[in-house]
């Protein structure tokens, strides 16, 4: 695989029961790569492999793991930052078919992407950050693998939005967003815009959003920290070196943690810091991984 790998997502592709890989590396080929995992902990390029998705000359930054069509089989969305998203159906085998009407235009530089049911009819959607437009796109899924833009979409957010999240942040059943604004400057700090869901795919920016983070925040990790049943996040910080650890208060807000991440964060300390082993308990050792190795410059 290329020298630049921008993330690395697990699922089981040709349901053997064991572990695949899905692998966005290099810049500018637009493509995604399967790995079958042989259950050893070592991996095999699937057949048919690499796939495209998205411009060839764009960068796919990011891809999401969903049925997207309801065939039992996983599926990937995944954001390529020429400025779209493509639906990838899987066949099974570790291959892939585009859904039809894809690639789907997203606004500019498309860098995260998340998934959940955001109007209740039991069909995924997906939402992207346009790092380069503000806001975020939001998509509902039509179940067969293609999407309708919602009303509202796009979404004013904060300056540069990186990454984004979703989760019940106010524990009415609906999903809600959570989006890491990195201002994209060493001198004006980020923040987080916390988009609460109404059910029927629009949302409501939550009272006290945006909550101001860090300099330079480049991910929105879901965990719960505290125990309390209510959904928190952590930020992570580029400019600072640091995580914020924001708890959710249950209605939408959150409390900055009295602590936050110790100095110096970084790739290799992510498998032995032992915050990192906690987060991992909690289900978000994708903190680690979704940093991405690529500065924007
Ligand atoms: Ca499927
Ligand atoms: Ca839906
Ligand atoms: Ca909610
Ligand atoms: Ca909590």
């Amino acid at each position: 695989m290329g020298n630049t790998t921008f993330a690395v997502v697990v699922g089981d592709f040709n349901r053997d029961g064991k572990a695949d890989l899905d692998v966005l590396s290099g810049y500018y080929n637009g493509t995604v790569t399967i790995f079958l995992g042989n259950g050893d902990g070592t991996f095999t390029q699937a057949a048919g492999n690499p796939t495209a998705a998205g411009n060839p000359s764009g960068t796919n930054e990011a891809a999401v793991i969903g049925d997207f069509n309801g065939d039992g089989i996983p599926d990937l969305a995944v954001a390529n930052d020429a400025g779209s998203v493509t639906i990838l159906l899987g066949n099974g085998d570790g291959t892939f078919t585009p859904a039809s009407g894809g690639p789907i235009t997203m606004g500019e530089t498309p860098l995260s992407l998340a998934v959940g049911d955001f109007n209740g009819d039991g069909i995924l959607d997906f939402a992207t950050v346009n790092f380069d437009n503000a806001n975020i796109s939001i998509f509902l899924g039509n179940g067969d693998g293609t999407f309708t833009q919602a009303a509202g979409s796009p979404i004013p957010v904060g300056s540069y939005p990186y990454a984004i999240s979703a989760a019940d942040f106010n524990k009415d059943g609906k999903i809600d967003l959570a989006v890491a604004n990195s201002a994209y400057t060493s001198s004006s700090t980020g923040t987080v815009t916390i988009l609460l869901g109404n059910g029927d795919g629009t949302f409501t920016q939550a009272a006290d959003s945006p909550v101001t983070v860090g300099y330079g925040p480049r991910s929105a990790a879901v965990g719960d920290f505290n125990g309390d049943g209510i959904p928190d996040l952590a930020v992570a910080n580029n400019y600072n070196d640091t995580v914020t650890i924001l708890l959710g208060n249950g209605d939408g807000t959150f409390a900055m943690a009295a602590s936050t991440m110790p100095s110096t964060i970084s790739s290799a300390s992510c498998a032995v810091s032992p915050w990192f082993g906690r987060m991992a308990h909690f289900g978000i050792s994708s903190l680690c991984s979704s940093q991405k190795v690529r500065n924007r410059s």
